[in-house]
């Protein structure tokens, strides 16, 4: 290497030399002047120029990272999802005040451009945001980390509504073109697929290789993750797929055109789509490529830079810890093995004692569908080398158990990383918690569930081996950036230390009795209703009402998260008015908020879709009920639409049945933005219980041990619909039609289900839901006291910065230091 020259220095940070560089990026750029240019012109010129003055800061971290070699954090995480960019990174490099003054004299509205980016939607929901909100918060705080992923060309679909149905559309997100993102197609790695294995030798001495039967190409897209104000950019490095030139050529050359293009695109569906289900994965071939390609890359990436440095892999758990989020990337662990054994000649014990120490992972559920398994049919035709590894491992892993529990059958047979029913298959799960140095759950309560339920005999087996870190969300992007009326208050209040150290949030605690700061408490709530109704307006035409309750329950709909909980409560207040059984003005004026994407595939969660939208028509209609309920539900509820509609939000839905959200992160967003929430003894609920105490709280329902006794005693929905009439009334309304233009068979499904399994419970804690309701309607009718229940829970929320989740993720499982970028 020769001698490094200095990055080019950073640029003057002034209204004048902002402007010169944005309008140098619209000229030579997009090749327009300002007259003429598209707010899209706009938008990437203005987002190229904000990218500049970070990109000194980057250059200095990549090349600091080089010189230190620090240990790593490799997160790899087959989600991502980071909303936004363009108000981040003004955020993290305080240009939002200039950039502002900069584009508006030239007579150019800044918000139109905001709104003019498409946010990269590449995750599902929890887990995605989750693995956006850590990268945040590794960067913030001088944490050498780089996150691995995979740069879908369609992200999440764009859900839309035709009748009230959820309608899927595909996600263009990259039809703009993207700013943000540099791709390095001269540093693409290759990955192989398919083929077979066989024996060579090497020196004399016996190995195993696998021979593929095809290759991709893998090109990495690199991201920027600056740090708040602290001068550091990180890395999100996401692969992108394309046809290998060398394999294109064979087919070529034998005169078959189509069957070249063929390839190219078969190798280029890889990164195509991200799958959108949650929860229930459907064990697709193409799921299992997405994984293994974007995890082999990875793997190759972090390698051949630590080798490049003369680095000794024996001593790479000194270097890095890869943690694993959920299981997608947990074809790692064999892979790392393979690359050690086969192509780099170790004992196999050798690379296993690596191996053990440099995986982590982490769990993000408890019901048993949502444990990845994969055929050994599949792993076998795709990766036959891997399930060979696997099946090693698997040996010697029940070795383990053997002599530990001499002579005990089922338990063996239990903890096998190889099910044999109903099909031979690859226990993800279980892989991964052999292999990791860590198994952490999510949440406390989560964690005590893995240990006790999920993974209870191998917490027998290690029981050192388990740990928790409760989830966090970062407090820049929702609180600095999505609630910046409440962000003023606060920093007025207690300075701006809290954007870093979320914990002084307690400093607001004595203000929760002070009348003049609820009142502009309030006032700040009220603006941001304001901003949402105009949100509303113009994005899906639906009017609120803002002097109403805002009630708000936004995640992707399943059945255990229980949105119908809710929409039967609003279907008995409707039935009880309509009827003449409550008078309307002794209910609570409330705005319903609905925001949920159901997996395309998962019928029962888009007929709920079906039935709140069509429940909205019929309740949004009855004049009777006029100024009183509404339902609405914006369609495409995605992270910009969550920024604007959570800092408006009073209640705060987390109505899951207990013991199956493993942790919850909207719970935390709401609360953060003083949102009062009524919820389950269920995920991240418990802990923010036990932070805000009863009485800002509404606790109702069973409890986990609860739900497992009513459960084992047989679980008889039908004797709640008998016993409670208000709950017979409201499903009777359903079943006779009411909603569907007198149809009985539209929303047949979800009635017969609640009546006969009602996996979740619903019946079963109606009474109690619509109770804790009572208690919420009470609570608000206190204006006061509401208040100092919202900034008390502000005030406790330091707990969920994802900086803290970061912590104990440092202390608990990865042991790397904070390192300052400049020395
Ligand atoms: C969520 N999981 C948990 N999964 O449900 C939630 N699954 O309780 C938790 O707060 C969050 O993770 C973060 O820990 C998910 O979001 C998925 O999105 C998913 C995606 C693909 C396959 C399976």
């Amino acid at each position: 290497m020769t001698q490094q020259t200095a990055p080019i220095a950073i640029r003057e940070r002034t209204v004048d030399a902002f402007t010169r560089e944005f309008l140098r990026e619209l000229n030579f750029g997009q090749g327009v002047d300002v007259e003429r240019s598209s707010v899209n012109d706009r938008y990437l010129a203005l987002a190229r120029t904000v990218r500049h003055y970070l990109m000194t800061r980057w250059i200095e971290t990549l090349r600091h990272q080089w010189e230190h070699q620090a240990k790593s954090v490799a997160y790899l995480s087959a989600e991502y999802l980071l909303g936004r960019q363009l108000d981040n990174a003004l955020l993290a490099s305080d240009l939002t005040d200039i950039a502002r003054t900069s584009v508006e004299s030239l007579g150019i509205d800044f918000d139109e451009l905001r709104d003019a980016e498409i946010e990269p939607g590449l995750g599902n929901g929890g887990l995605g945001r989750l693995a956006a909100c850590f990268v945040d918060s590794l960067a913030t705080m001088n944490i050498p980390a780089v996150g691995y992923g995979i740069r879908y060309e369609y992200g999440i679909f764009e859900q839309t509504f035709v009748d009230g149905w959820q309608v899927e559309k595909a996600d263009d997100w990259l039809r703009l073109g993207s700013p943000w993102e540099f791709p390095h197609p001269e540093a693409a790695v290759e990955v192989g697929f398919g083929g077979t294995t066989e024996d060579h030798e090497v020196d004399g001495e016996k190995r195993r290789r696998w021979v593929p039967a095809w290759n991709v190409l893998g090109v990495p897209y690199n991201y920027m993750v600056p740090g708040y104000e602290n001068g550091r950019v990180n890395t999100l490095r996401l692969w992108s797929a394309r046809a290998t030139h060398a394999f294109d050529l064979q087919i070529f050359n034998s005169g078959d055109y189509e069957e070249a293009v063929r390839a190219q695109t078969f190798a280029e569906n890889i990164s195509k789509v991200l799958y959108p289900e949650d929860s229930t994965p459907q064990g697709k071939e193409l799921r299992l490529q997405q994984q293994y390609f974007f995890v082999a890359c990875s793997l190759r990436d972090f390698l051949d830079r630590v080798l490049l440095r003369g680095f000794d892999l024996h001593n790479l758990p000194e270097r890095v810890t890869f943690q694993l989020n959920d299981t997608h990337p947990v074809i790692a662990v064999p892979e790392l093995m393979r690359i050690l054994v086969d192509e780099r000649g170790w004992k196999w014990d050798e690379a296993w004692a690596v191996t053990q120490r440099v995986f982590a992972y982490t769990c993000h559920t408890l019901l048993p569908e949502a444990l990845e398994v994969w055929s050994v049919e599949l792993l076998g035709r795709l990766l036959p080398r891997h399930l060979e590894i696997i099946y090693r491992i698997n040996e010697e892993f029940l070795e383990v158990v053997r002599t530990r529990w001499p002579d005990d059958e089922l338990r063996l047979r239990r903890m096998s990383i190889i099910a044999e029913h109903p099909e031979r298959a690859v226990r993800m799960a279980f892989l991964a918690t052999v292999a990791g140095v860590k198994v952490n759950g999510v949440a406390e309560l989560h964690s005590q569930l893995l240990r006790d339920k999920v993974l209870a005999d191998f917490a027998e087996l290690w029981p050192d081996k388990f740990t928790n870190v409760t989830n966090g969300i970062t407090p820049r992007r929702f609180l600095k950036l999505a609630n910046p009326g409440l962000s003023d208050l606060i920093t007025e209040a207690i300075g701006d230390g809290w954007v870093t150290d979320l914990d002084r949030l307690e400093g607001l605690l004595p203000l929760a009795d002070d009348a003049e700061f609820r009142r502009r408490f309030r006032e700040v709530k009220a603006a941001n209703k304001l901003r949402l109704v105009d949100m509303l307006a113009h994005r899906d035409g639906s009017t609120i009402d803002p002097d109403t309750m805002l009630d708000v329950m936004v995640k992707r709909l399943h059945e255990y998260k229980r949105q119908m909980l809710k929409l039967l409560h609003v279907i008995s207040l409707y039935e009880q008015v309509t009827r003449g059984r409550l008078d309307i003005a002794d209910v609570t004026p409330r705005t319903f908020a609905f925001g949920a994407k159901a997996a395309p595939g998962y019928r029962m969660a888009k007929q709920i879709i079906g039935l709140i939208n069509a429940v909205g028509r019929t309740i949004n209609d009855e004049p009777a009920l006029e100024g009183r309920l509404r339902i609405v539900f914006p369609a495409n509820y995605n992270v910009t639409l969550a920024e604007c509609l959570i800092p408006a939000a009073d209640l705060s839905e987390q109505i899951s049945l207990a013991g199956k959200e493993a942790s919850g992160t909207g719970n935390m967003k709401f609360m953060l933005n003083g949102a009062l929430t009524i919820g389950t003894d269920d995920g991240a609920n418990v802990e923010i219980r036990q932070l805000v105490g009863d009485d800002n709280f509404f606790l109702f329902g069973l409890d986990e041990p609860a739900v497992e006794k009513v459960v084992a005693a047989g679980y008889r929905p039908t004797s709640f619909y008998e016993s409670i009439p208000n709950l017979r009334h409201a499903l009777d309304l359903v079943a006779r039609g009411t909603f569907s233009g007198g149809d009985r068979s539209v929303f047949e499904p979800i009635v017969s289900n609640l009546l006969s399994e009602d996996r979740f419970l619903v019946l079963a804690d109606f009474q109690a839901y619509v109770d804790a309701q009572a208690r919420v309607d009470v609570a608000y009718a206190d204006t006061e006291g509401w208040t100092r229940s919202a900034v008390i829970n502000v005030a406790r929320a330091g707990f969920f910065s994802s900086d803290r989740s970061m912590r104990d993720y440092l202390d608990r499982i990865w042991h790397a230091r904070q390192v300052a970028t400049r020395p």
